[in-house]
């Protein structure tokens, strides 16, 4: 079979003066069959062009020839989900999930410990908000390893596996299942938190190989343009640069078992 990577990303001038910069508005990853190519490539502009985020006047796609060779093929995570009264109670029970992964070795598990990691975190995800890529965090140092903060790390080349499927408007499980299972397996990734960036979106998720896919049905309130991705990696488990390649150029095929999506 024969392999296209196709890219898409949107962005849209907003601002005036010392103020006026491009606000990310979508983006997506597909890796599809030939005789896909050209369908996948106007459902993508079609996805950018009737965007949530608003109306792009700049749209970049991409596409490119990929070795079958050199794709990985990689089993998704299992799936579970939480259900949740309200946003703080998805958000306290991401953090809840998250924070015993980020000792990177270090023993001190005190309430105090605890609720210091969920405060930094909670501030980690305000910075991701004007983000386009995610936040790569390590544990062991605090220090964010982004060579662009502004820009952030992006997960791109990866699929479903026998997904020529040609559609304009964004599923978020299926993609989002795709992304977690491709950056839980990039080398020294301790664990994933993302929230959607588009405002009729407030599912949101946590992801690691320990703690699988788990789903948190409510994560911010209908309506809300902030969202952001949080990469937790540990620097003593990994180089960072081996990890980047990873999430910016491993061609990565994710096998989806039908009805996965708890
Ligand atoms: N690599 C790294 N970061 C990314 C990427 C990528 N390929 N795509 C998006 N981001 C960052 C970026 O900063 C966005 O603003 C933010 O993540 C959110 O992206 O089970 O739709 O595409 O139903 O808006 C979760 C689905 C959907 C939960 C998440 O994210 C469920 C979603 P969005
Ligand atoms: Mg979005």
């Amino acid at each position: 079979m024969e392999f296209y990577s196709l890219k898409m990303r949107a962005s849209q001038h907003v601002g005036e003066g010392a103020n006026a910069h491009e606000q990310h508005i979508s983006g997506a990853e597909r890796i599809v069959n030939r005789d896909s190519v050209e369908a996948v490539c106007s459902a993508m502009v079609r996805r950018a062009m009737t965007h949530s985020k608003g109306n792009p006047d700049f749209i970049n796609v991409k596409i490119e020839k990929v070795q079958e060779n050199d794709i990985q093929i990689l089993k998704a995570l299992p799936v579970t989900r939480i259900d949740v009264e309200t946003s703080k109670q998805g958000l306290d029970k991401a953090f809840e999930l998250i924070t015993p992964l980020m000792g990177s070795g270090s023993s001190t598990s005190s309430a105090e410990h605890i609720e210091k990691l969920r405060d930094k975190l909670q501030e980690l995800l305000c910075e991701t908000y004007p983000m386009r890529g995610a936040m790569l965090y390590d544990i062991a140092t605090g220090e964010r390893l982004e060579p662009d903060h502004e820009r952030g790390v992006r997960a791109t080349y990866m699929d479903a596996l026998h997904s020529s499927e040609v559609d304009g408007k964004k599923n978020h499980f299926n993609e989002a299942i795709v992304l977690a299972t491709k950056v839980a397996n990039a080398p020294g990734m301790v664990a994933e938190l993302c929230i959607s960036d588009d405002p009729e979106y407030v599912t949101g998720y946590v992801a690691s190989k320990k703690l699988g896919y788990v789903r948190i049905m409510k994560m911010k309130t209908l309506g809300d343009e902030n969202g952001g991705r949080i990469f937790l990696f540990d620097s003593n488990k990994a180089k960072v640069e081996d990890c980047i390649e990873y999430l910016q150029k491993k061609k990565v095929l994710v096998e989806i078992p039908p009805s996965s999506n708890a």
